[in-house]
């Protein structure tokens, strides 16, 4: 068993396996490389020989625990057949949704769309370099795709006001994420994803009387479903205000948290295994203040099964040799 699989699973609280969100991305400057010859984003992700070279590189270079596979959770509109394009400095920009079109859309169609990805866990998961570590899948939560879907663009930037209008669209839209989510996820783990982590970027955005409808519902479904299946999943409800309740009433096998709650707090709290929580700025700062501040993780958490990871994914204008110093503080701890 991988030290995760140990942590998540047999609950061990001795060990400190880490692995980063974004960990292969825009910090290290052999995807820049790549990323250059390569302008169309959802093209990359599905080249299965480039994205699997690019989820490797990480572990070329640390000692993480984990591979998480070069991908996007905006995989599933377009293979729903929304266009997705990601425009410099703007973000993801999404097609109109045709209800009609999409509620026609076939399985085997769906899944040919994105066998690329199959293929890349496949090509991960195979390989030298994720020896006696962990394949990590993912998808988005139902409620953070619904945002991009009808938002067709980052919330970041704003929700549409009559976003919440369509009560109509909006559930049959959440059935549709249902069905696709389930074959999204049941195909990773067949491609020999170990464990799947549900990212909830846009929790925060949902006032606590809309988390049953939009949150709680929609993802209980996916964590009952993975676990059927075998398979640990992670949930990462970035900006949830309650993750006390929210581990009570999803039970994921682990909760991953964000940068804005007090770790101190969640390790009282909640019982399951926790991931993550450090800042990701803390990496732009100096070594001596990442030391510390990594240190007061692993030791808040030192009795607690404990999986090292940040808050949200790392920052591009990050130093590789501060990632470098991350790794070895936490496996010197
Ligand atoms: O070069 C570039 O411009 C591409 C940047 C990029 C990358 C590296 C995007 C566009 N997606 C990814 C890969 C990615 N996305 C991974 C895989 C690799 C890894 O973690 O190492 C994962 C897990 C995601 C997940 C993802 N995509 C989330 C959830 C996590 C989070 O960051 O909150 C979200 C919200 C997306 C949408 C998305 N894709 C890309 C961007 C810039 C965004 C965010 C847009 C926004 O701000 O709304």
């Amino acid at each position: 068993m991988s030290p995760i699989e140990e942590v998540i699973i047999n609950k061990k609280s001795d060990i400190n396996p880490i692995w980063i969100m974004r960990q292969a991305g825009r910090y290290l400057p052999e995807f820049r490389e790549i990323r250059k010859q390569n302008p169309d984003f959802i093209k990359l992700c599905l080249n299965e020989k480039l994205s699997s070279e690019i989820t490797l590189q990480p572990l070329k270079r640390f000692d993480l625990d984990a591979a998480i596979i070069f991908s996007d959770i905006l995989m599933l509109p377009y293979g729903l057949n929304q266009t997705v394009e990601f425009k410099k400095n703007v973000g993801p920009l999404l097609g109109n949704f045709d209800l009609k079109e999409i509620s026609n859309i076939e399985e085997v169609e769906f899944v040919e769309k994105l066998s690329s990805v199959y293929k890349l866990i496949k090509l991960v998961s195979n390989s030298q370099f994720t020896k006696n570590k962990t394949t990590i899948g993912f998808v988005g939560a139902p409620w953070t795709l619904l945002v991009y879907i009808i938002n067709k663009k980052s919330p970041k930037l704003s929700l549409n006001e009559n976003f919440f209008e369509d009560k109509y669209l909006i559930d049959k839209i959440l059935k549709i994420l249902d069905k696709f989510l389930k074959i999204h996820i049941k195909n990773q783990i067949d491609s020999g994803a170990q464990i799947i982590q549900i990212f909830d970027s846009w929790a925060g955005l949902l006032k606590e009387k809309d988390l049953p409808y939009y949150i709680y519902d929609p993802t209980l479904s996916l964590v009952n479903y993975t676990k059927s299946l075998n398979v640990p999943v992670i949930c990462f409800p970035r900006g949830i205000k309650n993750y006390k309740n929210y581990c009570e009433i999803i039970k994921p096998d682990a909760i991953c948290i964000d940068y804005e709650v007090d770790p101190a707090k969640i390790s009282k709290e909640i019982n399951i295994p926790v991931q993550g929580g450090m800042d990701p700025k803390l990496l732009l700062s100096d070594k001596e203040n990442l030391k510390k501040e990594t240190t007061k993780y692993l030791d808040i958490f030192k009795d607690h099964p404990y999986i090292f990871n940040l808050g949200h994914g790392v920052l591009p204008e990050t130093d590789p040799n501060m990632m470098d110093y991350l790794v070895k503080t936490v496996k010197d701890y």
